[in-house]
């Protein structure tokens, strides 16, 4: 059988942060090879897998050795012999190696980037783009993008509360516009910090960073070079990534910047009465992961107009999204694999999500490589929705130019998710409520 698993090898490579991560290669017996990298992420969820690291002093305590030992040692010779086009049977055997909840003994960084590796070596035996492989031959849309902005909280010491400032542009026909328009913002705020002399440079994933002297007065920046970007409200809308785990918790809100201590009522007013007065379409993380009233309470208040990301408070986790729907938390969730650990339980979540009528956003992390495995699971799985960071450094810009790549290839405009890749109806901007 050609597509047999002749071995696996883990090598230490080098991500966007210059820390050590996991790399695999996965040899067929065709002599084909199939390349997998784990991400890291900085703002984690404390249910999702976890990467093995060294410690000592060594690379700061970031090394890898240990988990790409794992690889080579038990992972390869349980995964020598089995097919490579059978990812479920790969996915089971790696989940059977490691049943601790987080993957915390054989590590969630060598096990996903080995999980990535077995799906890459399969597409590249049947001779077609990982998305197409992974579409067998349903029909997919090219994801809308979330497009970071300005880049905050862990990502950029915590400049600002919140993390993520992001754009969507709804008004996009295609990815190359969408694309477009993305830009357009992410250029114009960079002026509009020039201009007032708060221009330092980006964050961790490529956003400006964010010199303001509170939360809102970044929304309201983003608000404000939308419009001198040219677009209309509406067009281009405003995504927060809140990751409120980092500061939120038992029910109290703390935020550094204003140094205001929060209630969980009063924090969800304060983002809603933002919702209200700023273009806001998606909310991800309002709430921290261990508030499930909040995200409750949240949920209720906006659903319809908003969507809701889970992505600390789900972690790519079945299960938990299985839950989420029960109770009326969230409407959306972010699918990180390696936050599940292998690519099945990452599809496994979406599938769950996608069964409840979520929206779906297939994301990158804030360590990231040159790997663009992540457009291809976005648009393989017709996520309608990915999010890879700003629109800068080429950790992130290869993802982005991969999916220009596949859409001139293989896309009629119209097969483009846009707008309706949302669980909310398009809502019309009237201006600050
Ligand atoms: C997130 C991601 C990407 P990290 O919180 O959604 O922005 O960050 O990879 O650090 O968890
Ligand atoms: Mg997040």
């Amino acid at each position: 059988m050609d597509s047999a698993i002749r071995s696996v090898r883990g090598f230490r490579i080098w991500d966007s942060r210059g820390r050590p991560t996991v790399e695999v290669e996965v040899t067929l017996a065709s002599g084909i090879v199939g390349r997998g990298i784990a991400p890291a992420g900085a703002s984690r969820g404390s249910h999702e897998a976890v990467d093995l690291r060294d410690g000592g002093e060594a690379h700061g305590g970031w090394g890898v050795d240990h988990a790409v030992s794992h690889v080579d040692g038990e992972i390869a010779a349980a995964l020598q012999g089995r097919d490579a086009s059978d990812q479920a049977d790969c996915d089971r055997i790696l989940v059977g190696l490691d049943p601790t909840p987080t993957k915390a003994r054989l590590g969630g960084n060598s096990i996903v980037a080995t999980s990535m590796a077995v799906l890459d070596a399969a597409a590249r035996q049947a001779g077609v783009p990982t998305w197409r492989h992974l579409a067998a031959g349903r029909s997919v849309r090219m994801p809308l993008p979330q497009v970071q902005i300005f880049g905050g909280g862990a990502h950029a010491g915590r400049r600002t509360d919140i993390q993520d400032f992001l754009v969507m542009p709804l008004g996009a026909a295609t990815f190359d516009e969408a694309l477009v328009m993305c830009a357009d913002v992410y250029r114009v705020a960079g002026q509009r910090m020039r201009r007032r002399g708060r221009l330092y440079g980006v964050a961790d994933e490529g956003g400006w960073w964010p010199a303001f002297d509170s939360n809102e007065e970044a929304l309201s920046e983003l608000a404000a070079a939308i419009d001198e970007a040219g677009y209309r409200h509406g067009e281009v809308m405003i995504c927060l990534d809140i990751a409120a785990s980092e500061f939120g918790r038992d029910g109290r809100y703390r935020l550094a910047l204003g140094e205001h201590d929060f209630g969980r009522d009063d924090w969800i007013e304060l983002l809603i009465r933002w919702i209200d007065r700023y273009p806001i379409v998606s909310v991800e993380d309002p709430v921290a992961e261990d508030d499930e009233a909040g995200m409750k309470a949240f949920t209720r208040a906006v659903a319809g107009r908003v969507q809701v990301i889970g992505d600390d408070f789900l972690v790519t986790s079945a299960a938990r999204v299985d839950h989420a729907v029960g109770i009326g938390c969230c409407n959306a969730v972010l699918i990180k694999p390696n936050q599940a650990g292998t690519i099945s339980e990452a599809a496994a979540a979406l599938a769950r999500a996608r069964d409840a009528q979520w929206g779906t956003i297939v994301s990158a992390r804030s360590g990231e490589t040159e790997d663009v495995s992540i457009m291809h699971l976005a648009l393989g799985w017709d996520a309608g929705q990915l999010k890879v960071g700003s629109f800068a450094r080429s950790e992130r810009m290869a993802k982005w130019n991969e999916g220009l790549r596949i859409e001139r290839g293989a896309f009629p405009p119209g097969a483009f998710a846009g707008a309706g890749a949302l669980p909310v109806g398009r809502r019309p901007w009237s201006g600050p409520g």
